[in-house]
Order: structure tokens, then sequence, then C-alpha cells
């Protein structure tokens, strides 16, 4: 980093060192910091020139005391109604991730991404335009804030799986947010003194400069930028403060920038969930799924199984980070600490778990308020008290009748993962949980069936290659089309596509291999009702699983995998559904899958595509063309 603060505000000395003292109520917390996180910070102060510098220490007395310096400047609001739970209302320009405004930063454009054109696999950015852009945004971008030092783990502390960061962040509310999500404490800074770590530097990109220093969401959604430098080791993210893009643990570093370092240390960083599956006889199994945002992954790893007998427990909601060690096993932890889950359509009937576990010590992002302190959104389906009124996620009155969401879409919970009552006793396990299954899926409201298995390893890859779904509000798309999302990374790919899928397929050769599977929980009818229960109902599908990988459960053949047996789904009790078209593999709808499918392959994977792809695509293509 370059830059400097003098000539602008004289709080510093003369040449670049710092005069500490002058931002630093506390100079005894510097001692505490290895030398490359002080050179780390110093740099980062020299370029952002922040007024107060604040090494977080992960104490539950600090989180308070930012927590009450939020309320006092009205970024957040306390909800009286539960029990340390708080609202932030963002500026409505700052919903959501802006994949348009992400790039990866490389030498060579081939490293970061695919083929094709520049923004369905991920953008590209040189290090020049990088430097370029960074020097238009960064220097003195914190001047009148104070730089929040955030030293963090991904992973439990000094798991051989885990990974260290230091975020540097003039936003208080992504304090608080990444003292919930990831590790932060003594041992992070003890385990910084032999490890080295991901920089990452954010900014809401608003300087107290400005007549509206007290502005309650400062970003600058016109400039905003979220880079990557994967060779570097380093995050930049400018101008907004909303989840993804400015916890820069989760997407930034858990998926980008670590699928990329896994890629060369020989793991995954997958965007995953992780849940642990116990049946009635008290066998047990892990299982992990990939499914886009906002596409359910909450919603399973929590699950209340609607089958008697039956037990999920959670490890993770969004993010693995998985190895085969060296019994052939693929074993995976979650790097996160928290949940930052997806509000409207979590209810007691949908995920009771969920809603027990953010009535206490929860950040909610843009859902609606009601008048007695309470949360509301669309799909809660709680009754209010008497006299109760709401008031929607832009602090304006609202009734059902408004006509405008009462929580934006893609309102947020942020909860401590200790919270779960169903945490599954090795969340915290630094050997990561033994994974027998891997699972696909998102949202298709035509054609594609309610599970299938894949035929083989190299299949399963096939089929996380060409997987698409329908959009969501998690980023900035609007409508709904279905788009390419293979293994719902599409927007956190760390590096080339071909590769990944290369790395993938690299992994076929262990004595444990777990199989593979696609799931459906969203096929409509022609009325555009679900053909499918979901949420609790999709323990029978886990069954169905849990049996196939036992060697039980029968299965039968089709174009596109294999799919239940007659009977071998467990439908007892379930109100009529319509398993024909649940399971129809219809031969019309997926003549059109695959070319949409081999479009985008050698669209926007061309030359870099594994040849094994083009051959399961054939494949593919053959057996849709023997359907009747
Ligand atoms: P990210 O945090 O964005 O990565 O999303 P996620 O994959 O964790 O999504 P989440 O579980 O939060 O679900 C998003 C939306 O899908 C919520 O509104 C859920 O209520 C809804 N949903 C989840 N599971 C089901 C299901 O089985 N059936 C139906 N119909 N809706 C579901
Ligand atoms: C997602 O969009 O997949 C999320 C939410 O999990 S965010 O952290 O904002 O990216
Ligand atoms: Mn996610």
């Amino acid at each position: 980093m370059n830059g400097s603060c003098n000539e602008s505000n004289g709080i510093h000395e003369q040449n670049d060192d710092i005069s500490w003292a002058n931002i630093l109520d506390d100079l005894t917390t510097l001692e505490k910091l290895p030398e490359p996180v002080l050179q780390f910070v110093k740099q980062g102060v020299q370029l952002c020139c922040p007024d107060k510098l604040h090494l977080c220490q992960g104490s539950h007395d600090e989180q308070a005391t930012l927590l009450a310096l939020l309320e006092t400047r009205g970024q957040l609001g306390r909800l009286k109604k539960l029990n340390n739970c708080w609202l932030a209302r963002t500026d409505p320009r700052d919903v959501a991730r802006v994949e348009g405004r992400t790039v990866m930063v490389t030498k060579n454009r081939r490293d970061a991404v695919a083929g094709g054109d520049n923004g369905a696999l991920g953008r590209w950015m040189s290090l020049e335009d990088f430097e370029r852009a960074k020097a238009e945004r960064f220097p003195g971008c914190m001047k009148g804030r104070t730089m929040y030092v955030m030293p963090f783990s991904m992973g439990p502390v000094n798991s051989p799986l885990a990974k260290l960061g230091v975020e540097l962040t003039d936003s208080p509310y992504v304090a608080v947010s990444m003292h919930i999500m990831t590790r932060v404490g003594p041992e992070v800074l003890q385990a910084l003194q032999q490890n080295d770590f991901v920089r990452c530097l954010h900014s809401v990109g608003a300087p107290c400069t400005s007549t509206d220093p007290r502005a309650t969401w400062p970003c600058d959604p016109d400039r905003t930028l979220i880079a990557q430098l994967p060779e570097s080791g380093e995050i930049f993210s400018y101008g907004s403060g909303y989840g993804g893009n400015s916890l820069l643990g989760k997407k930034c570093f858990a998926l980008r920038i670590a699928s990329r370092m896994a890629r060369e240390q020989g793991w995954l960083a997958e965007h995953m969930l992780i849940l642990g599956i116990t049946n009635p006889q008290g066998r047990k199994k892990y299982m992990v799924a990939a499914f886009p945002s906002a596409c359910g992954k909450t919603n399973l790893a929590m699950m209340t199984p609607a089958l008697p007998g039956w037990k999920v427990e959670c490890v993770g909601d969004d993010i693995a980070w998985m190895k085969f060690d060296e019994q052939g096993q693929l074993r995976a932890i979650n790097p996160e600490f928290g949940f930052f889950g997806v509000a409207p359509g979590t209810s007691i009937k949908t995920n009771p778990v969920a809603m027990k576990m953010i009535q206490s010590n929860t950040i909610f992002t843009n859902v609606g308020k009601t008048s007695d302190g309470g949360i509301y959104w669309e799909g809660i389906d709680e009754k209010l008290a008497k006299g109760v009124t709401i008031r929607s996620w832009l602090d304006e009155p609202w009734t059902p009748s408004s006509g405008e969401p009462c929580a934006h879409p893609n309102s947020r919970f942020c909860t401590p993962l200790q919270q779960c009552s169903i945490l599954d006793p090795a969340w915290d396990d630094p050997q990561g949980v033994p994974i027998e299954a891997i699972i696909f899926g998102g949202r298709r409201p035509q054609g594609v069936p309610l599970v299938y298995e894949a035929f083989n390893w190299k299949h399963g890859v096939f089929i996380g290659a060409a997987m698409r779904s329908e959009s969501t509000a998690a980023a900035e798309f609007k409508g709904k089309h279905i788009m390419h999302d293979p293994f719902a990374m599409r927007p956190f790919f760390g590096y080339n596509f071909g590769d990944y899928l290369a790395h993938w397929l690299s992994m076929d050769k262990h004595s444990h291999q777990p199989r593979i599977y696609h799931v459906n929980w969203f096929g409509k009818d022609a009325d555009g009702h679900f053909l499918w229960p979901g949420f609790g109902q999709n323990a029978r599908v886990l069954d169905w699983i849990f049996r196939r990988v036992e060697g039980e459960a029968e299965a039968i053949e089709t174009a596109v995998g294999l799919v239940p047996a007659p009977g071998s789904l467990n439908m007892q009790e379930l109100e009529a559904v319509d398993e024909e078209a649940l399971f129809s593999v219809e031969k019309g709808f997926w003549e059109d899958e695959a070319r949409k499918v081999r479009a985008f392959l050698e669209g926007q994977v061309g030359n870099d595509l594994p040849a094994e792809m083009l051959i399961q695509l054939k494949q593919l293509e053959e057996r849709v063309a023997e359907l009747p």
C-alpha cells in the first residue's frame, strides 16, 4: 500500500512513521500484534488515514461497547422484544452482494477466469488497473472514522484445516458482525505469531468529511469494488457495508481466496452446508450440500425431520472446507463461527431451530420491525398482538396491503453458531467430520426431478458443472430467470473454472469416495404451486440418500441419473403429492437443458474445459435422445 496522510490532516509525523498516540488510546495493545500484523496495520493507517485505531480482542465487553456505540449513532436499533437483538437498516442501494463489481486480480487473466465473456464465471482485473482503482478509492478513505483491526480465524484455531485473516475496517457494523461470524480473540493473536494470514482491507468509502457525517449507512454504491488478489493473499473491499461484500472472512476469503489455496494444496473450499443425520437405528452420516445463494442451505442444515426417529444436526450452513485424509476419507470443517441467514420465509413451521436461535444476540439487517420491538418479514407466519403495527425495512409504515415487501428479500439474521440448539457435537472438531454424500441442487420450477444420484464420481462432477438455478435476491439480479450456477460457486470461484473441474475430477481415487446427488425442492405445477412440501419433508430424500450410501435403497436408471425405484422413497403419511410430476424426465425439456449446458460449457469455459466434461455431456445427450 502507499499514500500518506501527512499533508491533509497533519496528525502524522513527517516521513512514514505513524504517531500512534494520536490514534490509539491504549498503546500497549500494539505490543500484542505480531510484527507482520503490525506492518499490515501500519500500511492500512498510512493509506486510509483513520482518526482512531481500535484493536479488537474479541471479548464480550468489547462487543457490547461496539453495539452501544452503534445504537448511540443510530446505526443499530435495539429490538426490545428480543434479548440483545439489533436491527440495521442499510442504504437501499446497498442490500446485496454486487457480482458486477467483484473482481479477481491476477497477473494472467487465465488464472482467474475461464474462456468466454467476462462476467458469467467471474470478472478479472489486471494488476495495473487494480492499482489505479485502489489509488482512486482508498487514500484517505477513513478520515473522520475509526479503523477496527479484526484478527480472525476461519475454522477452529490451530486446526490443520483452518486459516487466519486480519480485517481492517472502518465499519463498526462489520466489526460486530465479524465478531459473530468468525473466531476472534487472544488465541487468534497467538496463532498469528507463527502463521501467515490473509490481508483484508474494507472501507465503507464515505469519509466523515462530507456534509453528512452521521449518515446511518455510509456507502459509495457508484464506486463499489470488491477485489481479491489470490497471488498475494489480499482482499480490498470498498464502498459497501453489506454481508458478503464486507464481512471479508466469508465469501471473499473462505471461498474466493480459499478455493485457490485449496487447489494448490489439494483440498476443496465450497459453497456448502454440512449436516449430520442419524437414522432411527442410531447410525449417523455426514453430508454436504451445495445450493446457490438463497436456495435452502440454512434450512436443510438445521431441519427438523418430518420422519419419526430421524435426527439432523448442524455443522455449518454456508461454507465447507474439505480434504481427503490419509485413510481416503473426505473430511469437512465449517470455517465460520456464525450464521448469516436469509430472514424471509423463516418461521416456526419452516425452520423452528432458526426461529429459536435468533431470539437473542442477533443482528438483523433490513427486516421489518413491530411496534412492540419485534421482527417481521414475509412468511414469518406470526400473529401480532392487538394494536401492534409494523414498519418496513425502509422504516415506513407497513401493512399486508402495502404492495411492497415488509422485509427486503435479502434481509438477514446474523447469529452465533453456538446458539443453534441442534449444533453437531463435532462442529468444532479440528479434524472435521467424515463426509459420505455430496448433494447439489437448485431452484428449478420445471423439469428437474426431486432427487437423482450420479452414476459415478465423473458423472457427479458433470452434474455439478451443469447446475442451473433461478436467480434470487442474494445478488443484484432483478427478476427470476434460470442462470448457470455450477457447483453453486459461480459468484465465488477463486480461479479458472476449467481448472476447478480438473481439480474435482482428480479426486476420483479415494477408498471412501462420497456419492454425489442432485436435488430440487422447488418444482412447480401448472398453477405455480410447489410440487413438494419441502423443509422437514426433505428428510425423506435424505433418508433415501442415507440408505443408498448404505447399499440398501433401490434405484432405477434414467437419462439424468439414478432415481428412487417405486416404493423406495418413503412417502408414508404424506398428503397427496404428484410423484409422476416429481420424477418426470421429459425428452423435450432435457434436450433443451443439454443444449443450454453445451452452449455454456463451450461458450464460457471453452478450451479450459476438461475433455471428460464433453464426454459426460455427450453421454447425457445420447441417453436423452433415447427417451421416448
Ligand atoms: P445463502 O445464505 O444466500 O447462501 O442461502 P441458503 O442457501 O442458506 O438459503 P436459505 O436456506 O436461507 O433459503 C432461502 C429461501 O428458500 C428461504 O426463504 C427459505 O424459506 C426457502 N426454502 C428453503 N428450503 C426450502 C424448501 O425445502 N422448499 C421451499 N419451497 N422453500 C425453501
Ligand atoms: C450468499 O449470497 O450466498 C450468502 C450471503 O451467503 S452473503 O454473505 O451476503 O454473500
Ligand atoms: Mn451463501
